[in-house]
């Protein structure tokens, strides 16, 4: 038995948290196991190492630390939670994954893509999600509704010309395979964002099926 895996991606800001509450209750209804989790973090080792990535220091992260740290916190997660229970049917949720270091490390931080590719496949094997729901909107948007919550996060700190390029990597690799993902304008008002998820709930059923 093999169930579902669905991450989550965007760039800051951009409801995924808020959202991934709601589409797990659309398929909790319909008596589906769903294991809501996030990156970086989902177990508790993980999210310590969630702690060491995004908390403001004096010292800066040399780039490499930062892209082993993700990778090193993926990998625990893998193995605790996002394998078994992809093992028992259930349908995995996950805020942010490996797009996220494609993204952030690879868009926003200049690391070198095949660097990348060669930790996920280290780290994952050929695991992969189905699907991918990327909410997007324009980085000025998403930034003040993070600002609106208080502290910053590391990333946060960041500069505008970072997001532009984390939000233009999320676009390049979405338009690269289609087939995987699924783009959610997340700059409307919520409820609007909400029925664009309903509308998702059908296709995501259906693959769970197969
Ligand atoms: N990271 C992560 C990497 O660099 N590499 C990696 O490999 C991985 C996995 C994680 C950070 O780590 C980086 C990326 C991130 O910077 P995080 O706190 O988990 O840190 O960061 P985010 O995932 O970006 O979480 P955010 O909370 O910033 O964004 P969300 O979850 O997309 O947004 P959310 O739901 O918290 O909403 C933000 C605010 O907007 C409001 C909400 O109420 C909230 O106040 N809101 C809306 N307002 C108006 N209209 C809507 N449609 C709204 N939707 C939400």
């Amino acid at each position: 038995m093999t169930g579902l895996f669905v991450t989550l991606e965007g760039p800051e800001g951009a409801g995924k948290s808020t959202n991934r509450e709601y589409l797990a209750e659309q398929l909790r209804s319909r008596d589906i196991e769903v294991v809501l989790t996030r990156e970086p973090g989902g177990t508790p080792l993980a999210e310590k190492i969630r702690e060491l990535l995004l908390a403001p220091g004096d010292e800066p992260m040399a780039s490499d630390t930062e892209l082993l740290l993700m990778f090193a916190a993926r990998a625990q997660h893998l193995a605790q939670v996002i394998r078994p229970a992809l093992a028992r049917g259930a349908v995995v949720l996950c805020d942010r994954f490996t797009d996220a270091t494609y993204a952030y490390q690879g868009g926003g931080r200049g690391v070198d893509v095949a660097r990348i590719a060669l930790l996920e496949q280290f780290v994952q094997g050929d695991l992969r999600p189905d699907f991918t729901l990327l909410f997007d909107l324009p980085v000025e948007v998403g930034l003040a509704r993070a600002a609106n919550r208080g502290r910053l996060d590391r990333f946060e700190t960041e500069g505008r010309a970072f997001f532009e390029a984390v939000r233009a990597c999320y676009l390049a690799r979405l338009a690269a395979a289609p087939e995987r993902y699924r783009l959610i304008d997340a700059a409307q008002a919520l409820p609007a964002v909400q029925r664009q998820l309903d509308a998702l709930v059908p296709a995501l059923l259906e693959r769970l099926g197969d």
